[in-house]
Formats: structure tokens, sequence, C-alpha cells
């Protein structure tokens, strides 16, 4: 029987990151689930199994409790072979001169900074392993919207990082993809508009928008492909998603 590999999933109480979890798990992978909110987590070593699943309850921006969740990792899940840096979110849809500065930094610290601290923390592991990265940027990376401001801004910086990771890690044999998904049904517009049940019914209604069993099912393909092919950066849309044009000011 072969070992089974461990993916060390971020952001795995909701969303993307919770059904990358049972994705993984039904593929016979073990998994490291990270999240604040301790009850989802027991939920999922309960569903999954505590064999499968070493549920690790940290804020991502809490530096200290990131390094101490993963001292006390047991070493049955220690032989990290794939990061999923998914934790993020979007705070605020107002225009820059209108946002609030508290949202902006919560914005940069999960989304940038704790990325980049954790990724740095694995990477040892991840290179011994031959292991693999996948980051979860978004396609606000690539094309800017009005009240994308800073959120973009922190997606672009991890589509660019997971590019160059992926020149500093030549010949190591690991991995770095960017997945850029568009519009996807989670808690995001929820989280992002500070509790707005409506609004995120408003934005997904008749939209048909993705899954995150959509966005599971192409970590879990990046993940599984043979080791001799790197996706660098996968964009992904709903099919009722697309492109508008530019904005014109007139006198
Ligand atoms: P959800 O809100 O459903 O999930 C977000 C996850 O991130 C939760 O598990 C949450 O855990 C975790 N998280 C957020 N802040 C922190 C923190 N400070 N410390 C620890 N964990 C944290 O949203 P999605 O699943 O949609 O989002 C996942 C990723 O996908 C994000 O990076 C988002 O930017 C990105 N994305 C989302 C898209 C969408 O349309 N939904 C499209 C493109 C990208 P907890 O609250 O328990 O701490
Ligand atoms: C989430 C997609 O369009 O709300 O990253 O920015 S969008």
């Amino acid at each position: 029987m072969t070992t089974p590999r461990t993916a060390f999933i971020t952001g795995a109480t909701s969303g993307f990151g919770a059904a990358a979890a049972k994705r993984f798990v039904a593929g016979g992978w073990n998994i490291v689930a990270t999240g604040r909110r301790a009850d989802r987590l027991q939920a999922l070593v309960d569903e999954l199994g505590a064999d499968r699943v070493h549920p690790a309850v940290f804020d991502v921006r809490d530096e200290a409790a990131m390094r101490a969740s993963l001292d006390a990792i047991p070493p049955h899940f220690a032989g990290i072979d794939l990061l999923v840096n998914n934790a993020g979110l979007a705070q605020g849809t107002l225009p820059a001169q209108k946002a609030d500065l508290t949202d902006w930094q919560t914005m940069i610290d999960t989304n940038v900074r704790a990325l980049v601290v954790l990724t740095h923390a694995l990477l040892p592991t991840l290179i011994e392993r031959q292991g693999a990265i996948v980051n979860v940027s978004s396609t606000a990376a690539t094309y800017p919207y009005a009240g994308g401001n800073v959120y973009g801004g922190t997606k672009a910086f991890v589509s660019q990082f997971s590019l160059g990771l992926r020149a500093d890690l030549h010949g190591t044999g690991v991995r770095v993809t960017a997945l850029e998904p568009g519009m996807a049904e989670t808690e995001f517009t929820l989280v992002r508009t500070h509790g707005d049940q409506a609004a995120s019914d408003a934005l997904y209604k008749g939209a048909h928008p993705m899954t995150a069993d959509d966005i599971a099912d192409t970590i879990w393909w990046v993940a599984n492909l043979p080791p001799h092919l790197n996706v660098n950066r996968l964009e992904m849309m709903p099919t009722r998603q697309s492109f508008a044009g530019f904005q014109i000011a007139r006198d």
C-alpha cells in the first residue's frame, strides 16, 4: 500500500477550502485543514476521520499562532506534499476614496502577508518532497473593476508571486500554480458585505456561478497532473460571466 500524500489547505472551514478538503480525502490524501472556526474544522474531522484530517485552528494574520500550529502538526501529517494557499477574503466594494482603511489592511494581511509567511515556512518541506503549491488568486488579479481596488491588488500579488516562485524553484521539482477563478458562490460575498445575505443572494441569482466543488475539482486536477507538467496560471469563469468595456466620464 502506498503512503497517502498530505495537503495543507488553508481556509478549509468554508467554500473552496472545505470542498477541497473533502475532494482530497475522497481521493485518498490526508489533509491539514486550517481556519479560525474550530467547530467547522471539528465537523470535517467528524465527517472525514481523525486519521485523515488534522484540524489547525489559527488566524492566518497571527504569525505566532501560525508557527505554533505548524510546530504542533503530528508526525502522521507532517510530510506536506501540497500547500493550497486558499484562505482569503475581500472586504467592501466602495471606491478607494470612500473605502475603510481597516478593510484594506485586513485584505493585505490575510491575502498577501499571511500567504507569504506560510509559504516561506513550508518551502523546505515542499522542496524536500518535490511537492506543489496552489495559490488561490482571482480574475481580479488581471481585470480591474470599480470597488475592487485593494482586493484586486492583493490577488495580482498572489499571481505574480506564484510566477516568481516558479522561477526561484526552478530545478527543485516543486510545482506552482496560480488559480484565478471568477464568480463562485461561497460565503465570499457574505464576508465582503460584512454579512449582507440579501446582497449575496442577489449577486448570484440567475447567474449560474461556479460552485466550490468546481474549484475543488480543479485544484485536485492540477495537483494530480503527472510530475513533468506545471500549470502556471489557470483562469476560469462561469459561462454566464464575461468581460465589459472601459468606462468613460463625459463632460
Ligand atoms: P469563503 O468566505 O467561503 O472562505 C474563505 C475561507 O478563508 C474560510 O475558510 C475562512 O476561514 C478563511 N479565512 C479568511 N480569513 C482568515 C483568517 N484571518 N485566518 C484564517 N482563515 C481565514 O470564500 P471562498 O471559498 O470563496 O474564498 C477562498 C479563496 O478564493 C479566497 O482567497 C478568495 O479571495 C478566493 N476567490 C474567491 C472567489 C469567489 O467568487 N468566491 C473567486 C476568486 C477567488 P475562517 O473564517 O473560519 O477563519
Ligand atoms: C472573486 C471574484 O470578481 O468578486 O475573487 O473579484 S471577484
